[in-house]
């Protein structure tokens, strides 16, 4: 199978909106799925492309959009290691996508293997999933299209959640090799994790039931596959939200951004006070988890808590490990909870980094700590092992029991986290492992700081590009003057902050608020989104 320009040309997928400008963004393209067949086409021709320029490896592509609602869909590019689309990359494939006939698409393809001097000899291999979006059928036979026309070798790996997929490309290319990351199946998935799970609680009686509010998404089934290869006597687990085939119900009044977003729980949970609850978002790459206390007070164990969660224990166990030398790093983005980074820095004692939102920016910056732990408040994460800090862990020699117990639950974590992106399963059984080991409660883990009260609103302007921002997203160059407005409104709150930035996932501008209390931070959070809604010109509800 070769890579046949004339058939790229004769097989593009026209635009189905003439004056649609298509952007990769936080997460790759996402939109309307209306509009999205004509960029399945384009993004196989570059999975093709990255494919060739990586000597063959595969690529992995996924079709999802996540936590927006059902009528959206996206797709997104996954690098060898599992990780996201090298970021200089992104820039070709908004122009790819962007291309409106056969030959201004072969231009672009020119200019990329140009850029990168790809052999188009060498053979492309491909993998693709999806999730239970109705679109999804139609955006996979435009995605085969391409592949087909790029003359790509590829699997379909049918309807997966987006981390398995990520964990599915980093299998299959270290395959054979000392750094195999684990068998390149669904089962393998499954059977990695509880095996790792069932290690890490060993000996530990299990914790009560968890709720797990699955957003009606791809995550549901999956779990429900997962709970058949782990005992009910280390883990008790009850699915809510899996409705998969009704329409309209995916991410609906459910799910991790309606909870951290309304700071409550889903109404389809009711939760009472000793309930352990917690939510996934529609593909299953974000985890947000709550109870409410006795006098029914909703609490929220958000992507920042588990990141504290995480750092507490892991460092713990490397100094009870006897392995000191292993340091511990946190990435978080501006959307971190003033005390969690307060927490972090304070308490904890531990570096912490502050990036753009994506996972992308996170991952990398995680990448240069020796355990790099990151996690976006909305509840995206996972926990990075150097290679040298799993050789430490892997070779460490015990001279007491302790130490022995230490180094085997210290390896079962390097297990039992997805390493490739952040994994609502995986992180959901880190937690689990974690409270079981320390037989702790969701109100034991939500003492180690309070959080300061805080507000994200929405704001539907009619051009969410005139926004920029710099100093990783904390404040706005463009419109000029619009955060001297800000600062002055943040400077008459106690423990007041706010940002304003443009979404990478949805047309809409958000806007973040912390103060001292409730009513500073809602007062501060719609007086910023008023300033946000005059300055562009509003389009959707009022703030
Ligand atoms: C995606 C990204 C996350 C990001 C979120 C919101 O999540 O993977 O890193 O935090 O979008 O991004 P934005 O504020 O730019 O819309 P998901 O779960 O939707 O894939």
């Amino acid at each position: 199978m070769s890579f046949d320009k004339t058939a790229i040309k004769n097989n593009i997928i026209p635009h189905e909106k003439e004056d649609f400008v298509y952007t990769y963004g936080t997460a790759g393209f996402r939109s309307n799925a209306e509009v999205l067949g004509s960029v399945m086409y384009k993004v196989a021709i570059l999975a093709s492309l990255r494919s060739k320029k990586l000597n063959g490896s595969t690529i992995g592509v996924m079709i999802t959009a996540s936590h927006n609602p059902e009528e959206d869909n996206g797709v997104k590019l996954v690098d060898p290691r599992g990780e996201m689309l090298e970021q200089s990359w992104e820039v070709y494939a908004t122009k790819l996508a962007n291309a409106k006939d056969g030959e201004s698409l072969l231009a672009v393809v020119d200019e990329v293997v140009a850029q990168y001097k790809i052999d188009l000899d060498v053979p492309a291999n491909v993998i693709y999933a999806y999730d239970t979006r109705p679109s999804c059928p139609h955006l996979v036979k435009c995605l085969e299209q391409g592949l087909e026309a790029s003359g790509a070798k590829s699997i379909n790996f049918g309807l997966k959640t987006t981390p398995m997929l990520h964990y599915l490309v980093r299998c299959i290319n270290t395959a054979g090799t000392s750094d195999a990351y684990g068998e390149p199946t669904e089962e393998g998935y499954y059977k990695k994790l509880t095996s790792a799970f069932a290690t890490a609680v060993k000996g530990k009686p299990r914790l009560s039931t968890l709720h797990v509010d699955c957003a009606n998404g791809v995550g549901a089934p999956k779990l429900r596959e997962l709970l058949k290869f782990i005992s009910s006597d280390v883990l008790s687990v009850d699915i809510v939200n899996e409705n998969t085939t009704t329409l309209g119900q995916l991410n609906k009044n459910c799910g991790a951004d309606y909870v951290k977003t309304n700071q409550r729980a889903p109404p389809s949970i009711s939760i009472t006070a000793g309930d352990r609850c917690c939510s996934y978002d529609g593909d299953a790459d974000r985890i947000v988890f709550y109870y409410v206390t006795e006098d029914g007070t909703f609490r929220l164990l958000d992507g920042d808590k588990i990141a504290g969660l995480a750092a507490v224990f892991i460092t713990d166990l490397v100094h009870e490990a006897g392995i000191d030398s292993i340091k511990v790093g946190v990435v978080q983005t501006a959307y971190a909870n003033g005390s969690s980074t307060n927490y972090l820095t304070k308490v904890l004692n531990v570096p912490v980094s502050c990036v753009s939102t994506g996972v992308k920016h996170l991952h990398h910056e995680a990448e240069k700590y020796d355990v790099g732990v990151y996690f976006e408040a909305n509840g995206h994460g996972t926990v990075l092992f150097s290679p040298d800090a799993l050789n430490t862990i892997k070779t460490a020699e015990a001279k007491t029991p302790a130490q022995k117990q230490a180094i085997a639950q210290l390896f079962s974590l390097t297990e039992l986290i997805n390493q490739t992106v952040g994994d609502a399963i995986s992180d959901m059984l880190l937690v689990e492992a974690i409270l079981t080991s320390r037989q702790w409660s969701f109100e034991e883990w939500d003492q180690a700081y309070t959080d300061l009260p805080n507000r994200l609103v929405k704001v539907v302007v009619s051009d969410r590009h005139i926004f920029k921002t710099t100093n990783a997203e904390r404040q706005l160059v463009e419109p000029a003057g619009l955060q001297t407005e800000i600062d002055a409104l943040v400077a008459k709150y106690s423990n007041g902050r706010s940002f304003v930035r443009a979404s990478g996932t949805e047309d809409a501008v958000r806007v973040y608020a912390e103060a001292a209390t409730r009513a500073e931070t809602d007062d501060l959070a719609f007086k910023v989104a008023q300033l946000v809604y005059d300055r562009a010109g509003g389009v959707g509800a009022r703030p």
